[in-house]
């Protein structure tokens, strides 16, 4: 009697759940991106060399990254809608299912991984937080910004950053916060602030592509370390993986020497990495439930991490960054692929 009570109690909260509009099994985000037939990626779109809109389409190493998914997913990187997120919406719009994955400069941090209902997958770029000066101000260090008024954008990692660096030299600083960086840069170079702050890798293309490098420079000092990567929502393990994994194979074919245009002939190397890699030894599609060339596809329709790096931000763009940190491991540098095996 007692438990028909407690069957029936639950019956009851079943329906409860129901109606309050709980699907019984969340379609995956693999067969909901097969359905739709492209990949919803939410991007920056504003910062040149990770994501931005030239006259010849969408490019940049986030751009590239949500690419290689497409590539990887649906056989073709073309398939891909980009979606413009701000700091501020770029996780809740993740997690409401307005984008598939966010590929959008956004640093990896404990209290955005844990406790939240999104995941990272990879770290796709080894940034640090800088500043941007006038030259006029003579400012070489950011301790010589010390009380002194810096913008920042509200939403980022930026802000605690700066106000805990400076507290701790017991310096008080005035944080202007900012809804966005085009305000941001907009105040700044109006000369609202002493500073700005940001990833040192957005203040250096903002500076480059608006022209201002003979007026203003980036400090050379970091105060944080900002790595960077794609997020995922939380509780779809296949999903994660296959993020993680797509970027993995770009790394992977930088160190094995596999470049967009000579992937082809490679496929029956003798080396056995290879033909893993490429799908010529099967099985690492069908772990991650895709077709068994959907490495030899990202390689080939996107090419190696190197190449993606080289072309949106090192000696083939104008931003013309050096690796530094995001050199391999075998040439002194933090990208370490994982075995692909
Ligand atoms: N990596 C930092 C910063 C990311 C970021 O979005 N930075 C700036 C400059 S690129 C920004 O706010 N951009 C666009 C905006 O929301 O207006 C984070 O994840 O919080």
């Amino acid at each position: 009697m007692k438990l028909r009570i407690v069957v029936r109690a639950l019956g009851l909260a079943g329906v409860a759940l129901t109606l309050a509009g709980l699907p019984a099994v969340a379609e995956s985000t693999l067969d909901l991106v097969k359905k739709r037939g492209q990949l919803n990626c939410g991007v920056n779109g504003e910062l040149p060399g990770f994501s931005s809109r030239a006259s010849s389409g969408w490019a940049g190493l986030d751009v590239d990254m949500c690419k290689a998914v497409a590539a990887a997913v649906l056989g073709d990187a073309g398939k891909v809608n980009f979606v413009p997120l701000t700091a501020q919406q770029r996780f809740t719009e993740l997690q409401a299912g307005k984008v598939d994955m966010l590929a959008r400069n956004s640093t990896i941090t404990l209290q955005r991984d844990v406790g939240t209902e999104i995941d990272f997958a990879a770290v796709n770029f080894y940034d640090g937080q800088s500043f941007a000066v006038s030259k006029k101000i003579g400012v070489t260090a950011p301790s010589g910004l010390g009380s002194s008024k810096i913008c920042v954008v509200k939403g980022t990692t930026h802000e605690a950053n700066m106000v805990n660096w400076f507290r701790a030299r017991r310096y008080t600083i005035q944080p202007v916060p900012f809804d966005n960086a085009e305000a941001m840069y907009a105040a700044f170079f109006a000369s609202r602030c002493a500073g700005m702050t940001q990833d040192a890798t957005a203040l250096a293309a903002v500076l480059a592509t608006r022209n201002k490098q003979a007026d203003y420079m980036v400090l050379p000092q970091l105060i944080s370390r900002e790595p960077l990567g794609p997020y995922v929502r939380r509780g779809d393990d296949a999903w994660v993986d296959i993020v993680r994994w797509s970027f993995q194979a770009m790394l992977l074919a930088e160190e094995l020497n596999l470049t967009k245009d000579r992937v082809a002939g490679e496929r029956q190397s003798t080396d056995a990495d290879v033909r893993q890699l490429l799908g010529t030894i099967p099985g690492n599609g069908k772990a991650l439930g895709l077709e068994e060339d959907w490495a030899y596809n990202i390689i080939r329709q996107v090419g190696s991490y190197g190449e993606s790096f080289d072309r949106n931000l090192g000696a083939g763009s104008p931003l013309k960054f050096e690796r530094g940190a995001n050199a391999l491991w075998s040439k002194g540098g933090l990208m370490y692929p994982l075995p692909m095996r």
